[in-house]
């Protein structure tokens, strides 16, 4: 079976962003997960450059509108190689092979009477690079909820393309195709459109030159939605490309709901109308939003550098948040903290936290050799039976283009098989000789179940597999979605080893607010501490953080200590773990933020007297100065901070 699977073309009229990038992350899970099926893909992306945007921003950067683009060009493409982005081709609409596939396209289209030459006069909104008649602006500007912006008078000379022509035909299209226009919300937004009537569409420019020039009339650019919907074939060689043959029609154009309208309408018409067979589905996803509400994007300047994002927590993390919070046929919600709380919870505690257990006891147990299973019980049944049924819900999901839900139910395995961990106890059973074949069989179905999770992540967190497999001892071809529910697959004396947390937790208190320096803890100890504890003694022993390297006397009497009275204490606005502290020391009052409002009431904390390093550089957290920082111990969940009880004054030392 051939997939064939393309996002929008982006404008680069700026850098690529996380919206942007949830719709490239999307197509890519859906390319991996059809070439896992062993489906032979085809997945496109690119840039659309023969824009009036790009001329006006490459003008205000004073540059030519092509040198302008092979700059930002090459920044989505860094972009998508660090989010791992499958695609196979990426095509700008500057390149010639694209350009030729145009103007032979307008050419046949004029030749047969689709498009003719008339004078438009009304308004255009660049931002949107969208025609709009008078009656439909609303208060004289666009009508576009999410632009809303001044629209210009344009009166030129122009080429028109006959939709009007085309509007029953594609009606009944859309309504004897319920799959075509997804999900449905979307195709009746359609349908309603439709109803309410087409108009021709002007279909080029004379005001500017910078664009793809119609052949017999050059003092024309092609207008730009005629020209960048049709990378979608000119990319595979149309019309008589090997790839337009063995691919077209895509199986799915994956695009936020802005530009359903253009795909849905104008493109099927440009198809219909050169009788060549419409794209089997037109999805159109919702948006990320701002915690404040307004749509992530270039023009209203919200966009946080994904390069950083990706530095800071990796690829994979990024690609589950944005593949996660998007739900069907609503918007997601993006802020950071939701990522660091989804990266915590779901990859850290639940994902990873699984991992490093189970195999930490295999290697405590059975020194990392996977032992033969016994007989499996009513718990390994009951597992066998759950990962048939995800498997089957992940596969509807996909077929749906709904990758929030396929990770749902990906992540009740995960569950299932961290209660499994609780429900058999290999630690007691470690202790019991009778019981050597009973931990056999758990301490296998451990190591199947991370081999299914393996396989059903791969196509979302794409570099995953590479390092689950290196733990397991396999190869990358253990990777096998027929095998996802199949089990005995992985053979007993394979080595395992325990590894590094595959997603180590990430100190949100210590991050300081956007724009600043953002300093990243990354709590590793947090997965082995619990791992530690089911494979230790009687009391389960956690384990500690290493011994840090030796210091001098003369180092550590580099640190101020001192005793501090707590004058007053109030959580920091919008995090849970932040508190802001007045303390005062040796006379003097300082603020202090400290990452312990989880562990403790403010009115816990006055009149307290704490041990404060006194000459610490201050830094800021959540735009507060912090001035000095107070001692606490911790050990997995449990903080306290350290107190002095005696009548000692605020500024004593602690020596
Ligand atoms: O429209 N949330 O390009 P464009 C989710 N060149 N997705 C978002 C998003 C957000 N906040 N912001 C942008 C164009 N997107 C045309 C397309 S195709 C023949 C021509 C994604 O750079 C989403 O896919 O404005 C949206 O449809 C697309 O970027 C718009 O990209």
């Amino acid at each position: 079976m051939k997939y064939y699977i393309t996002t929008p073309i982006f404008y680069p009229n700026s850098s690529p962003h996380i919206g942007t990038a949830y719709t490239t992350v999307a197509a890519d899970a859906l390319a991996r997960y059809h070439r896992l099926l062993g489906d032979e893909v085809y997945f496109l992306t690119g840039t659309d450059e023969n824009a009036q945007k790009i001329v006006r921003t490459a003008e205000a950067c004073s540059t030519d509108p092509k040198i302008y683009c092979d700059g930002v060009v090459e920044r989505f493409k860094e972009l998508w190689e660090a989010l791992d982005i499958s695609n196979d081709d990426f095509i700008r609409t500057t390149e010639e092979r694209h350009q030729k596939v145009v103007q032979q396209i307008f050419t046949k289209l004029y030749e047969q009477g689709d498009i003719y030459k008339s004078e438009y006069a009304g308004w255009y909104c660049t931002p949107c690079e969208t025609f709009w008649l008078e009656n439909k602006l609303i208060q004289g500007k666009c009508p576009n909820a999410d632009c809303n912006r001044e629209v210009e008078l344009l009166k030129e000379e122009s080429y028109f393309f006959r939709l009007s022509k085309y509007q029953n035909i594609l009606y009944k299209y859309i309504e004897e195709h319920p799959e075509f226009i997804q999900p449905t919300s979307r195709r009746n937004e359609m349908l309603r459109f439709i109803e309410s009537g087409l108009e021709d569409l002007c279909v080029s420019r004379t005001t500017f030159q910078w664009g793809i020039k119609v052949p017999f009339d050059p003092k024309h650019v092609v207008y730009v939605w005629l020209d960048a919907l049709i990378n979608y074939i000119s990319a595979l060689g149309f019309p008589d490309g090997e790839n337009y043959r063995r691919y077209w029609p895509a199986d799915v154009h994956i695009m936020g709901k802005d530009i359903v309208r253009f795909h849905a309408v104008i493109w099927p018409i440009i198809l219909l109308a050169l009788d060549i067979p419409l794209p089997k589905v037109i999805y159109g996803h919702g948006w990320y939003l701002t915690k404040e509400g307004g749509k992530i994007s270039k023009s209203r300047g919200n966009v946080q550098d994904s390069f950083e994002l990706i530095q800071r927590y990796g690829s994979d993390a990024i690609r589950y948040f944005l593949l996660r919070e998007m739900q069907v046929g609503s918007d997601g919600l993006y802020s950071e903290d939701n990522l660091v709380e989804r990266l915590n919870s779901d990859l850290a505690n639940d994902f990873g936290n699984f991992i490093s257990r189970s195999l930490a006891m295999v290697v405590k147990y059975r020194n990392g050799v996977v032992p033969r299973p016994g007989q499996d019980g009513v718990l390994e049944q009951e597992l066998k039976e759950l990962s048939q049924e995800i498997k089957k819900a992940v596969e509807k999901s996909l077929e749906v283009f709904d990758p929030a839900s396929a990770l749902e139910q990906i992540w009740r395995f995960v569950a299932r098989c961290n209660k499994y961990v609780d429900e058999t106890a290999p630690w007691s059973l470690a202790k019991q000789d009778n019981q050597r074949e009973r931990l056999d069989t758990v301490l296998y179905t451990f190591v199947e179940c991370i081999r299914i999770m393996a396989v059903l992540t791969a196509p979302f967190m794409p570099g995953l597999p590479p390092r689950i497999c290196a733990l397991l001892g396999l190869d990358k071809g253990c990777i096998r979605w027929e095998e996802v529910d199949q089990w005995g697959i992985l053979e007993p004396g394979t080595q395992v080893q325990k590894g590094e947390p595959l997603f180590p937790r990430i100190d949100i208190s210590q991050f300081t607010i956007a724009g600043e320096t953002k300093t990243v803890d990354q709590d590793q100890n947090m997965n082995q501490t619990q791992a530690q504890k089911e494979t230790g003694e009687a009391v389960p022993a956690p384990e500690f953080e290493p011994i840090k390297a030796e210091i001098s006397i003369d180092e550590f009497a580099k640190l101020d200590l001192r005793v501090a009275k707590i004058l007053s204490a109030e959580k920091v606005e919008k995090t849970d773990k932040l508190m802001k502290l007045e303390v005062e020391v040796a006379g003097v009052v300082r603020t202090v933020v400290s990452g312990i409002a989880k562990h403790y009431a403010p009115e816990d904390l006055v009149n307290q007297y704490v041990v404060l390093i006194a000459n610490l550089k201050p830094t800021k957290l959540r735009g507060i100065t912090s001035q000095g920082m107070i001692l606490a111990a911790s050990q997995g969940d449990v903080l306290e901070v350290l107190m002095v009880n005696k009548d000692l004054p605020g500024g004593a030392r602690v020596k």
